[in-house]
């Protein structure tokens, strides 16, 4: 196992690239601190193609700064198959914590290599009972090309704050987004990596909905063809939700 200590993670996303894991040395544990209740992002991605790494998330429970068995009683797991992304988003109060990446053995080769990014984001508003939008772009849900309406349903809780959807527009093409069917408040925003770092940075925020309680949101008339992601928010709690990518065609480029 290698460790690698961050110190206080903050909202400045911390990026490890080229990450590697081998039979011999399978695990990576990276350990850090936040400091007030905030929102922990993890994004593990380009998982080397015919590999599978897999992310999890401790609390130092004991406060021993050693992850030990006795943190290992709990935690949080993203273990999707082959080298699809995994994501963490965990909102919690002050502590130490260890993201730990592993090699899933049965799904790998030989050498799996990966980037992790990893984040902690403030609240808006009073913790925990405010949003906090991730600044990470895992592809969770891969929608690729729209060329019809789509409908997907998920959940989102204080355990996966987040769900990240990504798609594409060709020419002619746009849709509106509509998420419904919620039991508490969430929020949605839409973005493009136009520098391709899997980043939020300034200027990569289209269009965002951010209603009060449970009304619906809805982001309209999105036109120009190219690569998107939506990230689904929760804001202060569990709710299950359904969001839709009304597709329509454009009489222009
Ligand atoms: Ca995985
Ligand atoms: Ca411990
Ligand atoms: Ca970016
Ligand atoms: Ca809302």
């Amino acid at each position: 196992m290698a460790l690698f200590n961050l110190g206080t993670l903050g909202s400045t996303p911390v990026v490890k690239s080229n990450f590697t894991l081998s039979t011999t040395d399978p695990t990576d544990v990276f350990q850090f601190k936040i400091t007030s209740g905030k929102n922990i992002n993890l994004s593990l991605t380009d998982i080397s193609a015919g590999d599978d790494a897999d992310i999890r998330l401790f609390r130092d429970a004991n406060n021993n700064g050693v992850l030990d068995n006795f943190d290992r009683i709990s935690g949080l797991v993203s273990n999707r198959g082959s080298n699809q992304d995994d994501a963490i988003n965990f909102k919690t109060s002050s502590g130490t914590f260890f993201a730990e990446v592993s090699r899933f053995a049965p799904g790998s080769s030989g050498t799996v290599g990966y980037d992790l990014a990893l984040s902690a984001t403030a609240p808006s508003g009073t913790f925990p009972l405010s949003a906090s939008f991730s600044n990470l772009l895992p592809k969770e849900f891969v929608l690729g090309n729209l060329s019809g309406d789509v409908t997907r349903f998920g959940n989102i809780s204080n355990t996966n704050t987040a769900d990240v959807y990504s798609f594409s527009l060709g020419t002619f093409e746009g849709v509106n987004i509509k998420l419904d069917g919620l039991s508490t408040d969430a929020d949605i925003r839409l973005i493009r990596d136009f520098n391709n770092n899997r980043i939020v940075d300034a200027g990569e925020e289209i269009a965002s909905s951010t209603k009060s309680g449970i009304t619906s949101e809805l982001i309209s008339n999105i036109n120009l063809s190219g690569d998107y992601f939506l990230q689904v928010t929760e804001f202060s709690g569990n709710t299950n939700y359904k969001v839709t990518f009304d597709h329509f065609t454009t009489p222009f480029a």
